[in-house]
C-alpha cells in the first residue's frame, strides 16, 4: 500500500473529547472518525485491525464446533414480548416503527431472536448440542457515551448461543466457549484474567468475564496474588470472620457529641474499628434498606440487590432516616421497626460481640451490643465489598485489585428464553424438552480499543503484530536520493510479493515527519532505506515495540529476515 494514497488522516493535536489513550489515538492517527455520540467510522487502517480480530474469532470458533450465521439487526417487539424483556429495557433499547406501524428494536444482542429462530427447526436430541454465532453490529443507547470504543452506542459483537439437551450437556458448551476465548485473546496478545462475574439481569447463573487489564478499565476486579481466583469485585464472594469468643457485656447508650463518622466515634471511645459497626442506607422499590458492616468494611451494593431482591438502590435521604426513627451518623440495628425499614447484617457483623454503633438518636451511639440479644436482621447474608489485602476466599492468600476492559463474557442461560419461547426438542424417550442454552459475547470493537490501551507509548500505538493493520512499513528518506529510493521500492515490492503487508510512505516529507507517523500508527517493524546506509550496502530494520534496530544486508536475503524478524514479535 502506497502512504500517499492510504486514507489515513493523520491529527497533529489530540481531539478535546478524547478522555482515554485508545480514543486519542485512533483519531489522531486517522483509524476512525466520530459520526455521532457513541458512533465511529471505521476508517481503512482500523478496518485491517477489526478484519484480523474477527478471522481468529472465525477460526476459533469454527474450530470449536460453532457454525456462523447473520440474523437481522431488525428485531419484531413480539419476540421481547414472549421473553418478556420488551418492557424491561428502557431507553437504552432503541425502538422503531416501519411503515405499517408495527414495533420494532435494533439488536441490542440476540438471545430472543435467535431462540426463535432455532425452536422451529431443531425437534429432536439428535440435532443437539449445537452452537450459532454471528458477527454484527449490536445497539445500545447508553445515556453516556465515553471512551471511544469501549462504551459505544454502536458496536461490533461476536455473539454465540450453545443449545444442549441438558446441563451437563451446558457444562460442556461453556468448557468448550470459554477455552476458545482464551485461545482468541492469546492470539490476539493481550494480557487478560478470566473472573468470575455477577450474571446480573440477564438470569441464569454462572458466567465469566474476560478482562483486559488496564488502568483505564471501567469494571474494577478483585484476583489472588497466589492462586488463580480471580472475580468482577460486584460478585467477589467473603467469608464471614468470625471474631474471638467474648462474654456479653451490658448495653449502654453514651453520649457522642459531633462524632458523625465511625472513625469519630472509635477514636472518642477508644475502640478498634473492628469493634464497630456501621450503617449504610438505600432507597429501594421495596422502601428503606438499612446495612449494617463492621466499622472498616464496606458495603458491596450489588450483594445487597441480590439479597433483597430489588431491581436497584440508590443512596437514601435525611428524611427517609427521620420516617424511620433513626437519623444520619447515628444508624444502629437495635430498635428499628421491620415495617419502617429492611435491615441487612453483613454475616460477619453477626459473629461480632460488644460493638459500638449508632443508637438511633441525634448524638448518641451504644456500645456492648450483641446479635441476637439485642436485635434481629431481617436478612444475614455475606454484603461486604472485597478489599485489597483481604483474604481470599479460595486460598487465603492476599487479594489484589485491578481494573479492566470487559472484552468477552460467557453465560450459562439454562432454559430462561426456551421455556419462556417454547423452544423444546424430543428426548430419547420422545418426551419434550426445553433446550438448555449459553450464550457468549466478544465486543470486536473494544477489543481493538483495549489492544491499545494495553500497547502503547509517548509516541503511539503498538500493535500485536497478530491483529496490526500492516506489519511492516518501508520509509525512504531522502526522495531526492534517486538510488536509495529506488532500493525502497524494491524492497517493497519484493515484501509485498513475498506476502509481507506493507506500506511504503513515499510522501514527499521530512524523515522526522515519516518516523512520527510511522509509530503514531504503529506498524510492527519498519525499514528505513536511505543513501548513508546503503552505501554500506545496509538497510535498517527498527521494532516498534522494542525499539530494538537490526541492520540488514540489502544484498542478503533480506525478505525472508524480516519475515523471521515479525514471527519472533
Ligand atoms: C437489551 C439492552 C441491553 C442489554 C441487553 C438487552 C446487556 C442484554 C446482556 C447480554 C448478555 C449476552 C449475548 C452475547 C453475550 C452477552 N445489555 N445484555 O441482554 F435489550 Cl437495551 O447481552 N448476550
Amino acid at each position: 500500500m502506497r502512504f500517499s494514497k492510504l486514507f489515513a488522516p493523520t491529527l497533529r493535536e489530540v481531539p478535546a473529547e478524547a478522555e482515554v489513550v485508545s480514543q486519542q489515538l485512533m483519531l489522531r492517527a486517522g483509524f476512525m472518525r466520530k459520526s455521532a455520540a457513541g458512533m465511529y467510522s471505521y476508517l481503512p487502517l482500523a478496518w485491517r485491525v477489526l478484519k484480523k480480530i474477527e478471522n481468529i474469532i472465525r477460526e476459533e470458533m469454527d474450530a470449536s464446533g460453532a457454525q456462523e450465521i447473520l440474523m437481522p439487526i431488525v428485531q419484531p417487539a413480539e419476540l421481547w414480548q414472549e421473553s418478556g424483556r420488551w418492557d424491561v429495557y428502557g431507553l437504552e433499547m432503541v425502538r422503531l416503527k416501519d411503515r405499517h406501524n408495527r414495533e420494532f428494536c435494533l439488536g441490542p444482542t440476540h438471545e430472543e431472536m435467535v431462540t426463535s429462530l432455532i425452536r422451529g427447526d431443531v425437534r429432536s436430541y439428535r440435532q443437539l448440542p449445537m452452537n450459532l454465532y454471528q458477527i454484527q453490529n449490536k445497539y445500545r443507547d447508553e445515556r453516556r457515551p465515553r471512551f471511544g470504543l469501549m462504551r459505544g452506542r454502536e458496536f461490533i459483537m461476536k455473539d454465540a448461543y450453545s443449545f444442549d439437551r441438558d446441563e451437563a450437556g451446558l457444562d460442556v458448551s461453556y468448557k468448550t466457549m470459554y477455552d476458545a476465548y482464551t485461545r482468541i485473546f492469546d492470539r490476539c496478545g493481550l494480557t487478560y484474567r478470566p473472573v468470575e462475574a455477577d450474571s446480573g439481569a440477564i438470569g441464569g447463573n454462572g458466567s465469566h468475564e474476560f478482562m483486559v487489564l488496564a488502568e483505564s478499565g471501567e469494571a474494577e476486579i478483585a484476583y489472588c496474588t497466589q492462586c488463580d481466583y480471580a472475580a468482577d469485585v460486584e460478585k467477589a464472594e467473603l467469608h464471614e470472620i468470625v471474631a474471638p469468643e467474648e462474654t456479653a457485656l451490658e448495653k449502654a447508650e453514651v453520649v457522642t457529641p459531633d462524632c458523625k463518622t465511625i472513625v469519630d466515634v472509635c477514636n472518642y471511645l477508644n475502640l478498634p474499628q473492628d469493634k464497630s459497626v456501621k450503617a449504610v442506607a438505600f432507597k429501594s422499590e421495596k422502601g428503606l434498606i438499612l446495612c449494617f458492616v463492621r466499622g472498616d468494611h464496606e458495603v458491596n451494593e450489588i450483594k445487597v440487590v441480590n439479597t433483597v431482591g430489588v431491581n436497584e438502590v440508590e443512596m437514601a435521604d435525611e428524611d427517609m432516616l427521620i420516617a424511620a426513627g433513626t437519623c444520619g451518623g447515628y444508624m444502629g440495628p437495635c430498635g428499628i421497626d421491620p415495617k419502617k425499614a429492611i435491615v441487612v447484617c453483613d454475616s460477619t457483623v453477626m459473629k461480632m460481640h460488644n460493638f459500638c454503633c449508632g443508637a438511633n438518636k441525634e448524638g448518641y451511639h451504644l456500645v456492648n451490643v450483641n446479635p441476637g440479644r439485642d436485635f434481629t436482621p431481617t436478612y444475614v447474608a455475606d454484603i461486604r465489598l472485597i478489599q485489597e489485602g483481604d483474604p481470599c476466599p479460595h486460598c487465603g492468600g492476599k487479594v489484589a485489585k485491578a481494573r479492566g476492559i470487559e472484552v468477552g463474557q460467557v453465560f450459562k442461560l439454562f432454559t430462561k428464553y426456551s421455556k419462556a419461547m417454547h423452544a423444546t426438542f424430543l428426548d430419547e424417550q420422545g418426551k419434550e424438552q426445553p433446550m438448555v442454552m449459553g450464550c457468549y459475547g466478544i465486543g470486536v470493537s473494544r477489543t481493538m480499543a483495549a489492544a491499545i490501551e494495553q500497547n502503547n507509548d509517548k509516541d503511539g500505538i503498538i500493535w500485536p503484530v497478530a491483529i496490526a493493520p500492516y506489519e511492516v512499513l518501508v520509509v525512504p528518506v531522502n526522495n531526492k536520493d534517486a538510488e536509495s529510493t529506488a532500493k525502497a521500492e524494491e524492497i517493497y515490492a519484493a515484501l509485498t510479493k513475498a506476502g509481507v503487508e506493507t506500506v511504503i510512505d513515499d510522501r514527499n516529507e521530512r524523515p522526522g515527519v515519516k518516523f512520527k507517523d510511522a509509530d503514531l500508527i504503529g506498524y510492527p517493524l519498519r525499514v528505513v532505506v536511505g543513501p548513508k546506509t546503503l552505501k554500506a550496502g545496509e538497510i535498517e530494520v527498527k521494532a516498534r515495540k522494542t525499539g530494538e534496530v537490526t541492520m540488514l544486508p540489502v544484498a542478503g536475503d533480506y525478505v525472508a529476515a524480516i519475515k523471521e524478524m515479525l514471527a519472533k514479535l
